[in-house]
This record gives C-alpha cells, sequence and structure tokens, in this order.
C-alpha cells in the first residue's frame, strides 16, 4: 500500500540522485560474473589473476599512483580511467593506522599540531591488495583502502553526488495538488523497508501520513524509538492539543491557527513535528498545509526585494508561561533562513509568537511588514494551499524547518473533545535512522 504512495516521491528521488544511482549500478559489480572492467585492470596491473585475487571483488581498482610534488598532491588513475587528486596534508592528516586513527571510535587521534601541513611524500605506492601506501618523510607509513578514497574524491561532481547520498537534499515542491504520501503506521514501526521509505519521503516531500495508528495516547513516543529519541521542550516529552482552560498557547484553544511553524521562539525549532489524531472535532478542525521553501522561492521570483528583507532582518520571538516548568523563551530568527549559497534552509513563521518587541531601525519597521505580508499572501493563495482533514489514527509526521500547517477553528462539545497528540524531533536523529536503514536495506552506502 505504502509503495504505490512512495512510489511517486521516494523513488524518483532515488533514480536522481547521482550517488545513489551509482552505488546500484556498482551493486551489479558483485554479481558472481565481475564485469569486463574489472577485469581488464587487474591483468593490466599484471599482479594477479581474477581466480587467485586474494582482495574482496572491491568495485575500483586502483590502476596507478603517482606524486605530484609540485603540487603536493597524490594522483590516482582508477581502473576505468578515471583520476582523482589527494593533497598530501589532507593525506597525512587522515592516515587510517591505529596510531593516528582510534579504530573502535573510529575518529582522529593524531593532533593537527603534529602534522607539517607542508610535508612532501617519500614514496607511493599500489600495493597487491589495491591499497594506495605512502611512506612519509619520517618513515611513517599510511595504507589508504580504494572505495575509502574513491568514496573522498575532490572532485566536484563527486563531492555533490556524496553530498547528495548523505544528505538527501534533493526536494520535490508541490502546491494545493499535492496527494500527501501515506503509509501504514504498524508497517513502519515493523519493516525496515517501510521506515526507510517513510524517511526518505519525510525529507523529499517534507510530509508523510501514517495511518492506522489507534486512537489512544503514546504512539507519537512509540513512533519516535523508532528513529531513536525525540526532542523535549516546555510543552513537554509529548504535547496535547486540546482546548484548555487558562490556555499557555493559542494552539490549545479552538481557535484558528494560521498557516506557521512551531517554536520560533526556540533558537533552534524542533526539524520535525509528529501530529496524532486521536479525536476530531464534530466541525471545523481541518489542517491547512504549505510548503514554506516553494513559497520562498515563489516569493523569490516575485518579490525579490521582500525575499531580501526577510531572508536578512532578524525578528524576535518569545514565549512566556508555564508547562512542563515556567520559560521565559526570547529568540531573533529570519523568517526566511538560507545558507552561505543562498539555498533556503528553514523557515521561521508563527504569527501567535512574533514579539511585539521589534529590534529594527524604525525606517525598517515598515518595509518588514510589507515584506511579510507579500510572503503570507503567496502563502494563502488557494493553489498553494493542502486542505484535509485528518482522522482519527491518522499519525501526521512533517518537516517543520520547511512546512506551514494550520488548522481551522473548530466546535468543541463535551462529548466530542478534539486531542491530537503532538511530539518533536530533529533532523539529525531522523537522518542518523535513515543512513542506517538504507545501509540495512541496500546493503552498502
Ligand atoms: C499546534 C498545531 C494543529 C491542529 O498545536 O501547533 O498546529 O490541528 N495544531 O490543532
Ligand atoms: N505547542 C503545540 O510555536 C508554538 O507556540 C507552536 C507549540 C503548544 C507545543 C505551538
Ligand atoms: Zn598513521
Ligand atoms: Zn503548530
Amino acid at each position: 500500500m505504502w509503495m504505490s504512495t512512495f512510489a511517486r516521491f521516494a523513488l524518483p528521488a532515488l533514480q536522481r540522485s547521482t550517488g545513489v544511482a551509482a552505488r546500484r549500478v556498482l551493486g551489479a559489480y558483485r554479481a558472481p560474473v565481475p564485469p569486463p572492467s574489472y577485469l581488464t585492470s587487474v591483468q593490466l596491473r599484471g599482479q594477479q589473476t581474477l581466480s587467485s585475487a586474494s582482495l574482496p571483488v572491491g568495485r575500483h581498482l586502483v590502476r596507478q599512483v603517482r606524486a605530484l610534488n609540485q603540487e603536493r598532491m597524490v594522483e590516482v588513475e582508477w581502473g576505468d580511467g578515471g583520476h582523482s587528486l589527494y593533497p598530501f596534508t589532507w593525506l597525512r592528516d587522515n592516515c587510517q593506522c591505529p596510531r593516528c586513527t582510534h579504530e573502535s571510535a573510529q575518529a582522529r587521534l593524531l593532533l593537527l599540531t603534529d602534522v607539517d601541513i607542508h610535508t612532501g611524500v617519500k614514496a607511493v605506492e599500489v600495493t597487491n591488495d589495491n591499497k594506495v601506501s605512502i611512506v612519509w618523510p619520517d618513515q611513517h607509513i599510511s595504507l589508504f583502502d580504494a572505495e575509502w578514497l574513491k568514496k573522498r574524491c575532490f572532485s566536484a561532481a563527486a563531492r555533490q553526488a556524496l553530498r547528495e547520498e548523505l544528505f538527501l537534499n534533493d526536494r520535490f515542491f508541490w502546491d494545493s495538488s499535492l496527494v500527501i504520501p501515506t503509509a501504514d503506521y504498524q508497517q513502519v514501526l515493523e519493516d525496515d523497508k517501510a521506515a526507510l521509505a517513510w524517511l526518505q519521503a519525510l525529507k523529499r516531500v517534507g510530509i508523510v501520513c501514517l495511518k492506522g495508528a489507534p486512537a489512544e495516547k503514546g504512539h507519537v513516543s512509540r513512533l519516535g524509538q523508532r528513529i531513536g529519541y525525540m526532542r523535549m521542550t516546555f510543552y513537554g516529552h509529548t504535547f496535547q492539543v486540546e482546548d484548555k482552560p487558562m490556555a499557555n498557547n493559542v494552539a490549545y484553544t479552538t481557535g484558528t491557527l494560521s498557516t506557521h511553524t512551531d517554536y520560533p521562539a526556540l533558537h533552534s525549532p524542533p526539524g520535525i513535528q509528529f501530529l496524532h489524531c486521536i479525536k476530531q472535532a464534530v466541525e471545523g478542525g481541518e489542517s491547512e498545509l504549505v510548503d514554506g521553501f516553494h513559497m520562498a522561492q515563489l516569493l523569490q521570483r516575485e518579490d525579490p526585494e521582500a525575499f531580501r528583507t526577510l531572508s536578512s532582518l532578524l525578528v524576535d520571538f518569545t514565549d512566556v508561561g508555564a508547562d512542563y516548568c515556567e520559560f521565559r523563551l526570547q529568540s531573533k530568527k529570519r523568517v526566511i533562513e538560507v545558507d552561505s549559497e543562498g539555498q533556503v534552509v528553514k523557515i521561521h513563521c508563527n504569527n501567535a509568537t512574533r514579539d511585539s518587541i521589534l529590534d529594527l531601525p524604525v525606517d525598517q519597521v515598515q518595509p518588514f511588514y510589507r515584506a511579510l505580508r507579500s510572503y503570507v499572501d503567496i502563502m494563502n493563495r488557494p493553489e498553494n494551499v493542502v486542505t484535509f482533514v485528518m482522522e482519527p489514527g491518522d499519525l501526521v509526521t512533517f518537516d517543520n524547518w520547511r512546512l506551514l500547517h494550520g488548522r481551522k477553528s473548530y466546535i468543541s462539545t463535551p462529548n466530542q473533545l478534539r486531542h491530537l497528540e503532538g511530539a518533536y524531533l530533529d533532523w539529525d536523529e531522523a537522518m542518523s535512522r535513515l543512513r542506517i536503514l538504507r545501509r540495512k536495506v541496500h546493503g552498502d552506502a
């Protein structure tokens, strides 16, 4: 069931990602009959025949290595004719011997102060087992595995492929026509393939709705454990979205919540949010979703001045009250956070917790409002908003750094009290689980 909805979102990512595509092709290299390029390389090097080869059937053969002393780099020529360059300093810094790298911790022991960052090399050669051996001027010897080196190739294409494989930054942008990817809650808990597809779609699309979670408390925590652990906040380990007397947050009323990201009052807002519908309202309470990254892209095209304003000015957010314990939060965030390359990485937008304190020169106040209104108007266009009704048992999981979510006001009656249980997580833990599952399911990466 989940395959069909995921296939549309998760699989295109696999096919487009150079890294994964490469690994798929390479997977075939482990077939019982190695492909010709392998044989040719081995025979060309004249070191050993395939039948006598003690090396595991590696995917990349080192045909030749040489030291480029002028440039202070080692050049590796691969079996397929490709070349990679590795600076001497980087190779020395990353020596994998037990004196330089702690084996069980897989962490560097060698101190930078003990590295000659202008080092030369004494000798470089390919060993019989397809490793690159380097003798340094002080006689220290480093041995580098071919696969290890290949993965760390410094070419722009190789770095881009590895970046994509490690961080899955390729996004599917959507509007109101999105069909929300769904998966079976129980299957995600029990089946690694389903869990992997869930996390891949969560990263790529930004939302996955898990169906069939029993309509009772405790299931956001169970799902959190599937990843690792959840993010505690002042609203508790998990939180109950209900109409509460003396509400300490507008979410805990029956009122409208305009599309927002949660918790910009924290300097590092939670990357992921779970909302599990335990009981829905008799009337109202519909959910709304917007792709904040896509909307930022539209803003940049339609109103570049507003985009510049929202990606540069720091806005104050606040949250004051008591729940798990007393809190008095203040933060400063850009509504649209971009990285050093100008890529949008996070959205911070919450009309309720945007502070009345606005630490801006007075002449920037009006331009700020104009810019924010421009962004909000784009987000509110019907063609950009997905509206849906959560049913008891639905557990929506979404990217809180990217999506804005809202709900329409609702009517609560004494015998039909709307109740959602929510929880926060962070992307580091979810991506860590995704990488572990990918290894388990695909056997590599
Ligand atoms: C929230 C929230 C959505 C809902 O609690 O922050 O967005 O449907 N709730 O009640
Ligand atoms: N709740 C749902 O940033 C916010 O105040 C969003 C958070 C109360 C934990 C709501
Ligand atoms: Zn060493
Ligand atoms: Zn919210």
